[in-house]
């Protein structure tokens, strides 16, 4: 398995990189403990199967390089079928990896917006996303679980998901969002999970540059996270995770639970 430590958050949510370190610093720890612990547990399921790479973006030479280096860290370990976590800085950073994951691959996000204007391939938009509006190659199918963007119409949602579940259909029926995504998931090729942080609600997750109410709750999120696990799922991207914003580390301690729980289960399943 891989774990990429990329604090990346040039052009949108300033001090997301300080997450991505954040939580780089709470994987070694996890491998740390797992290479003490002398009983017999879960985590020495870990102990040398990770490897782990930590992106520095102090110079301006890497930041110039950060989107030719980001994909290919991720082609290295797409092409080696090997688990890939993706510890990014802002939801720009997870662009490397959904480069390389080409067309045939679906991407499930998890975020409160639908970025579309980053992800839709005119150069129409203003924002600081422009940067996104070319995919460098083709892009992969895109679903989104748990938006709550007021403004744009399905039409226009349409050129760009394939799918969206909002969040006002995860409160209302959860278990059948989480029945169409397994489907959507078992039927790919190869799935993609990424998590923006603030699909999470804010009273959860407050950490994040752009909340927005109406979230997801952790349990709803687990249950849907668990419904689309399965043996094509090639890697996990978690960003905008910012802990200048945190509130008594709620959110470090969501995020560093979560990250343990995907690479155990990463891990269960590469020993099968
Ligand atoms: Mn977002």
């Amino acid at each position: 398995m891989q774990v990429v430590v990329f604090p990346f958050d040039l052009f949108g949510s300033p001090g997301t990189s300080e997450g991505a370190r954040a939580l780089g610093d709470v994987v070694n720890e996890i491998l740390d403990d797992s290479d003490r612990e002398e009983r017999p547990c879960r985590g020495h399921a870990l102990r040398d199967a990770v490897r782990v790479t930590e992106f520095d973006f102090s110079e301006p030479a890497a930041v110039t390089a950060w989107r030719k280096d980001g994909r290919r860290a991720a082609r290295a370990a797409l092409r080696h079928r090997d688990f890939l976590l993706w510890l990014g800085g802002n939801h720009l950073s997870a662009l490397p990896v959904l480069e390389e994951l080409g067309r045939d691959a679906l991407v499930i996000q998890f975020d409160a917006h639908l970025d579309v204007y980053s992800f839709h391939d005119t150069t129409e938009a203003l924002s600081h996303g422009n940067f996104l509006t070319h995919f460098a190659t083709p892009r992969p199918r895109l679903v989104n679980v748990g938006h709550r963007d007021l403004f744009l119409t399905p039409a226009e949602i349409g050129e760009t998901f394939e799918a969206v579940f909002p969040a006002w259909d995860v409160a209302t029926d959860a278990a059948r969002v989480a029945r169409e995504l397994g489907a959507l998931a078992r039927g790919a090729n190869r799935v993609w999970l990424d998590i923006d942080a603030d699909a999470f609600d804010p009273t959860a997750v407050p950490a994040v540059y752009a909340p927005l109410p109406f979230g997801l709750l952790p349990p709803t999120f687990l249950a849907l996270f668990e419904a689309v696990w399965g043996p094509n799922v090639a890697g996990v991207s978690l960003t905008e995770f910012d802990p200048g914003r945190d509130a008594r580390d709620a959110s470090l301690n969501l995020f560093g639970w979560l990250v343990e729980h995907v690479l155990l289960k990463a891990a269960a399943r590469a020993a099968e």
